[in-house]
């Protein structure tokens, strides 16, 4: 388990053994998980929280682990006594929507842009490009994340909790637990609620054992059996996949996200779509549009993840299980890239790859690598 202290680095880091060194051997009673959450506590009394109210945001077009981690871990602060509150940067999603009825909780307010110096709280980001409009000019006090170190992540910021799990409200139950905060009811609802949803109810591939364990005390919790969970999840992939009404430049920007990538502006979005009957027309349809999201987004390099399903193996389930994703690509250079993920064009903006990609676990790191290296 990665455990990030405020100012990551190789001398900061031997800073840091040796305070642990020390403080074991001087008070070496004390268990290690308490002194952890003493130091996690005496790290945001320490910190430079203004008068001001501090705002939580997850990242733009936020899913349910956005919306859900940045209302939980905002709740945490409120309970150690700092006046936090969560926002959302642009309208949830389907799922988010949906779940929040189902689990009767108040999904954040939309605010769409922040003014200079406000103090932040980012959860499920640390791209700038990803988070609330007016971030650059405002101050980050902290980084609750399961995704890969990015420009947020300064030495400025107090606290960073980054941890590859699969879901951010794994590390904000971790984090009640850290500090002896109770998990009330609600909270548990909008934590379980962002973590059913990023790791498909523990189904997918990111998924890690400290997923389960908050999983199992949050379920245990509400009381919920792994029939009822199971149910939850379909109603929530239902809505996910629930395009009605939408314009297809909508449903292209659902899921999707801003990069950064060594100076390249890409964006990538993610799609699922389970009427694989007619998958191809859909597919004609997500590349009609993709000239119109990158002027919209300003990209040079667009892509569109795809999940492709086919009917279960047992027909009698009446399910549809994940076959593979179609990656789809827009702009100069860009195809090089689809086809180093997914392999060589099925036709031209299409490849297929027979395996379900992950954006965050798969293609953004490969990504990342190949303009890094350029
Ligand atoms: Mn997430």
């Amino acid at each position: 388990m990665k455990y990030n202290y405020p100012h990551p680095g190789f001398s900061s880091r031997l800073v840091s053994l040796f305070l642990a060194v020390f403080l074991l051997a001087s008070c070496g009673t004390i268990a290690v998980h308490n002194t952890r959450g003493n130091a996690f506590r005496k790290t945001l009394a320490a910190m430079d929280w203004g008068t001001d109210t501090c705002y939580v945001y997850g990242h733009k077009t936020p899913d349910a682990d956005a919306a859900c981690s940045s209302l939980a871990y905002a709740q945490l602060m409120r309970s150690l006594g700092y006046n936090c509150v969560a926002k959302l940067s642009s309208p949830s999603n389907n799922e988010t929507r949906y779940i929040s009825g189902v689990f009767d909780f108040k999904l954040p307010a939309v605010k769409s842009s922040v003014a200079p110096g406000t103090r932040l709280i980012a959860t499920d980001h640390e791209e700038y490009s990803q988070g609330v409009d007016g971030a650059r000019q405002g101050r980050i006090l902290q980084i609750i994340d399961h995704h890969m170190e990015d420009d947020m992540a300064s030495a400025d910021v107090a606290f960073i909790r980054r941890e590859t799990v699969g879901a951010t409200c794994t590390v904000v139950w971790e984090l009640f637990q850290e500090a002896a905060v109770p998990v009330d009811d609600l909270t548990a609802r909008i934590l379980l609620a962002g973590l059913l949803s990023d790791t498909d109810n523990l189904a997918k591939s990111n998924t890690t054992r400290a997923d389960s364990l908050a999983w199992q005390a949050l379920t245990a919790q509400l009381n919920l059996s792994p029939e009822r969970v199971a149910g939850i999840r379909k109603g929530m992939v239902d809505a996910l996949t629930n395009y009605d009404g939408m314009s297809d430049y909508e449903i292209f920007v659902s899921d999707y996200k801003d990069y950064e990538m060594s100076g390249t502006a890409v964006g990538i979005g993610c799609v699922e779509w389970i009427d694989y009957a007619h998958m191809e027309p859909f597919l004609d349809r997500m590349l009609a549009v993709m000239p119109e999201v990158m002027a919209r987004k300003g990209r040079e390099r667009l892509f569109l993840m795809a999940t492709r399903y086919a009917p279960s193996p047992d027909p009698a389930s009446g399910k549809v299980v994940a076959e593979g994703t179609y990656i789809l690509y827009c702009g100069e250079g860009a195809r090089q890239m689809a086809e180093l993920a997914a392999g060589q064009s099925l036709r031209e903006g299409i490849c297929y790859s027979g395996h379900r990609l992950g954006r965050k676990t798969d293609v953004v790191p490969l990504f990342t690598a190949f303009l890094g290296s350029r």
